[in-house]
């Protein structure tokens, strides 16, 4: 339909009411004169996805003729979102659906809101793949995503009274899912426990224990003005034979059905950590689960090919999104060196040319491990691979640096310690063509900490960077339509040129000065954040101030990214406010603070922030001498969704973590795209944000990565009492202590947190950050300035597109090419 242009669009509006209507009467066996929203919405998202299925299907019969280089992105977490808005927009039909369903008497944007977001994941990690899956679509590049079918995904996040954060399931598969075609005809059998007995020339036979069905269902990525649409792959666990028969019929039921339920739990929850603590059976069995179904599905793809197993990294590139994929490299070598009798060279060839890995976190207690004897239980034979490499790479450590023991223990695959524990990263490293960070300053990093001994050992340029990106399609023209038609209107383009060229936007930079474009630019903004406080108002039951600056800190709650920095910094703020005289205050800029994030349900330090921001918020909103000048809000339960109504409304966004912990961030590049100037520290992305847009741009505070370590070695064996350090930040914890925001004592374990090792080193940035927001208030002041700033802010994000980042990895990684579906 896009590109043909065949039919006219009435032709296409009447072909979507008769197919909506088809659904409803057919697919759901209801009556269209008495259907609600939500069965409007499944029609007609049932309608969305027969329009792609055409598309997907000539996709992948042009991948089976063409037989192209494929990329496969293993990745244990997509957060999607909700995907008919996107659908709809990316097959270029979205007006024609609006005009539809208008004549059906309902209004598209009320549908959209039916949908129940598809939340995989948990952060960052996730929501990155899902902008990888849209851009390689929409740059033709044959990508597939491979992941889990988790029945339950990120809890749903409630705030109980006193301000405690509550996790509820998240049952996201309760109605019918429009967007999944089950297969029931791809499934595979996958093994956990039972024996591995060696045989001759380094194979061994694996038998016993647990077998344990794959079952695929497919979700269809739709590209953007093309009709390539690929496909993420999600494996769904079930038992291998519905239950136990021998034991149902000895009568023994429980047994029976216990043994079901053990095979159904794997897929059963989305793990809620983010960036922490491993050690979980269950979490080792989701991982070899999914990569070993994944595999065997590349690998049957691959010899329908016909080809030697030499040419595997011809036709396959597979990329492992961090290390929890990693046990894809020992069951790649098993599978070709037990079933497919590779001499065991060959197969290390093979693999160490078909895998690449992405590293997205530095932080020590972010690195996957995992103990010696849960392998050889769970992976007898994997764990005897992992030996065997082991053995292999630790010889040739020694030859390239003889005597060097210290050398060899810092990069053996074992740890030793009781118990063992294999380091996941430096098997990913080594098993990997190429490693990669997700930032410059990210990727300088791991080459010069976590990864130096292997940079050594291997070479600088197996060890490169791919800054991370994000989809312009869903993360401007569908979140912000106001601004996307301003943007289009003004650079007199298509809007899908820029939408797939996104250094497009510096067009705008000649309107930055223009006072006319300048008021529809405010107006846009001001739209955007009338829209977010009708959201707050049915959420929440509170009206806010649409003309106070709108200052956002969204992400998931964790002492590194310093939410502690900004409720510490809004405290200050408030005291500083009530010692001033009501004609001062009169001068002061109106604020309205806002938080979101959920917090890992074991992650103490992290839950009690949330019941500080929240009882700081009460205290604040309360006060009839400040309310009028700032006021502070927590929106529960943040999503994909939340964050398509909040990121467009920003006037200010917050990335302040100490530097040298955030690996890239990618929210910070939203808010940017939607005119949001950046509050932030030398870190991450923010970085290159600011070497894009002008660093004037920018509003950066902070000490700097070189500093850290140091001023943390300083704080632990120097440590300077925090009334003498920073006395401005002394007090507001005082006055935590003592009671203003409710029972001081709660709070304590995180006040300890600061005024001991201060690890995040708040005590070091209180006062630059206090300085940077004051320069905030002074540049709002003058609102043309600041409307120039947010222009060209939003002019020069081009390089933040993920279609940048996805050509990125498909040219100087993966070595594959895009192809063009007729
Ligand atoms: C680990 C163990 C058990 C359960 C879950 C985990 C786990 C889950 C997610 C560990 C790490 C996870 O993600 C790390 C992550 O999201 N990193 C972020 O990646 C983004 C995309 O590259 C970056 O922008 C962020 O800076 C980085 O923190």
């Amino acid at each position: 339909v896009w590109k043909e242009g065949l039919r006219s669009a009435d032709e296409d509006v009447s072909s979507i009411t008769k197919s909506i209507v088809h659904h409803v009467q057919t697919s759901l066996s209801r009556q269209a004169y008495n259907l609600d929203d939500l069965g409007a919405y499944q029609a007609t998202a049932l309608s969305a996805k027969d329009n792609m299925l055409l598309n997907w299907n000539e996709t992948q019969l042009a991948y089976t003729r063409k037989q192209p280089k494929r990329a496969y992105y293993l990745c244990i977490e997509y957060l999607m979102g909700r995907t008919f808005d996107n659908a709809i927009l990316n097959l270029g039909l979205k007006d024609q659906y609006r005009e539809g369903i208008d004549q059906l008497g309902f209004n598209l944007e009320d549908l959209i809101d039916k949908e129940r977001d598809a939340a995989l994941g948990n952060g960052g990690l996730g929501r990155l793949a899902a902008c990888y899956l849209d851009s390689s679509s929409s740059q033709e590049l044959p990508v597939w995503g491979y992941s889990l079918r988790y029945k339950y995904g990120i809890f749903q996040q409630l705030i109980a009274p006193d301000g405690s954060q509550l996790e509820a399931p998240d049952p996201w598969l309760e109605h019918l899912n429009p967007f999944e075609i089950p297969r029931y005809d791809v499934q595979y059998e996958i093994r956990f426990y039972g024996q591995s007995e060696r045989t001759t020339k380094g194979r061994a036979v694996w038998s016993g224990g647990q077998e344990v069905l794959a079952v695929a269902y497919d979700v269809m990525i739709p590209g953007y003005g093309t009709k390539n649409t690929n496909n993420l792959r999600l494996w769904e666990s079930k038992p291998k034979r519905g239950f136990d028969l021998q034991s149902f019929n000895a009568g023994d039921y429980e047994r029976a059905v216990e043994a079901s339920n053990s095979a159904e739990a794997i897929t059963s929850v989305l793990y809620p950590n983010d960036n922490t603590t491993f050690g979980k059976e269950l979490r080792l069995k989701q991982q070899y689960f999914w990569t070993a179904a994944s595999l065997a599905d590349i690998i049957r793809r691959f010899k329908s090919l016909d080809k030697p197993f030499s040419a595997l990294p011809d036709y396959a590139a597979i990329q492992l999104n961090d290390t929890h994929p990693t046990l894809a490299i020992p069951e790649l070598m098993r599978i070709l060196v037990d079933e497919e009798e590779v001499p065991w060279d060959d197969a290390w060839e093979i693999v160490t040319n078909t895998f690449f890995f992405t590293n997205h976190t530095v932080l020590p207690e972010a690195l996957e491990k995992w103990a010696v004897p849960l392998l050889e239980h769970l992976l007898p034979r994997h764990l005897q691979i992992i030996y065997d490499i082991n053995l292999i790479f630790v010889q040739s450590v020694e030859k390239k640096f003889p005597g060097d023991r210290d050398r060899l223990a810092r990069m053996s695959l074992i740890e030793e310690g009781y118990p063992k524990q294999v380091r996941m990263a430096y098997l990913a490293i080594i098993g990997s063509r190429k490693v990669n960070g997700v930032a410059e300053l990210h990727s300088e990093l791991l080459r010069t900490t976590i990864c130096k001994d292997f940079v050594e050992f291997f070479g600088i340029s197996k060890f490169g960077n791919v800054t991370n990106g994000v989809t312009p399609r869903r993360w401007l023209d569908q979140c912000n339509p106001g601004l996307s038609a301003l943007i289009t209107e003004t650079l007199k383009i298509p809007k899908s040129e820029w939408l797939k060229d996104l250094k497009k936007l510096q067009g705008l930079l000649e309107y930055a000065d223009d006072p006319k474009f300048q008021k529809k630019w405010a107006v846009v903004k001001q739209t955007n954040k009338e829209r977010l406080a009708h959201y707050v108002e049915t959420t929440l039951g509170v009206k806010i101030n649409t003309k106070a600056m709108f200052d956002v800190q969204v992400k998931r709650l964790h002492e590194y990214k310093r939410q502690t920095l900004n409720i510490f910094g809004i405290i200050h703020r408030y005291f500083t406010l009530k010692s001033i005289t009501p004609e001062e205050r009169k001068k002061t800029n109106p604020r309205v603070v806002f938080f979101a994030g959920k917090a890992a349900p074991g992650y103490y330090i992290a839950k009690l922030v949330i019941k500080l921001i929240i009882n700081v918020a009460r205290v604040i909103n309360a006060d009839p001498d400040t309310k009028e000048y700032l006021q502070v809000y927590f929106l529960p339960d943040y999503s994909v969704s939340v964050a398509e109504l909040l990121v467009p409304a920003s006037n200010i966004s917050q990335h302040i973590s100490t530097a040298g912990t955030e690996a890239s961030g990618t929210s910070n590049m939203k808010f940017c795209l939607n005119g949001g100037l950046l509050v932030g520290t030398v870190d991450g992305a923010n970085i290159e944000i600011g070497e894009e847009i002008g660093d004037e741009n920018v509003f950066f505070f902070g000490h700097l990565t070189p500093a850290v370590e140091d001023l943390r070695y300083q704080h632990t064996y120097h440590p300077v009492p925090i009334e003498q350090k920073c006395p401005a930040l002394a007090h507001v914890l005082n006055e935590i202590s003592a009671g203003k925001f409710g029972e001081g004592q709660t709070y304590e374990p995180l006040l300890n947190t600061v005024r001991h090792h201060d690890h995040y080193l708040l005590t070091e940035d209180f006062q630059s950050y206090i300085d940077a927001l004051k320069l905030v208030d002074e540049a709002y002041l003058d609102q043309s300035k600041w409307l120039k700033k947010s222009i060209t802010t939003c002019a020069k994000m081009g390089k933040f597109s993920s279609d940048r980042a996805i050509l990125d990895y498909a040219e100087e990684y993966w070595s594959i090419e895009p192809l063009t579906v007729e």
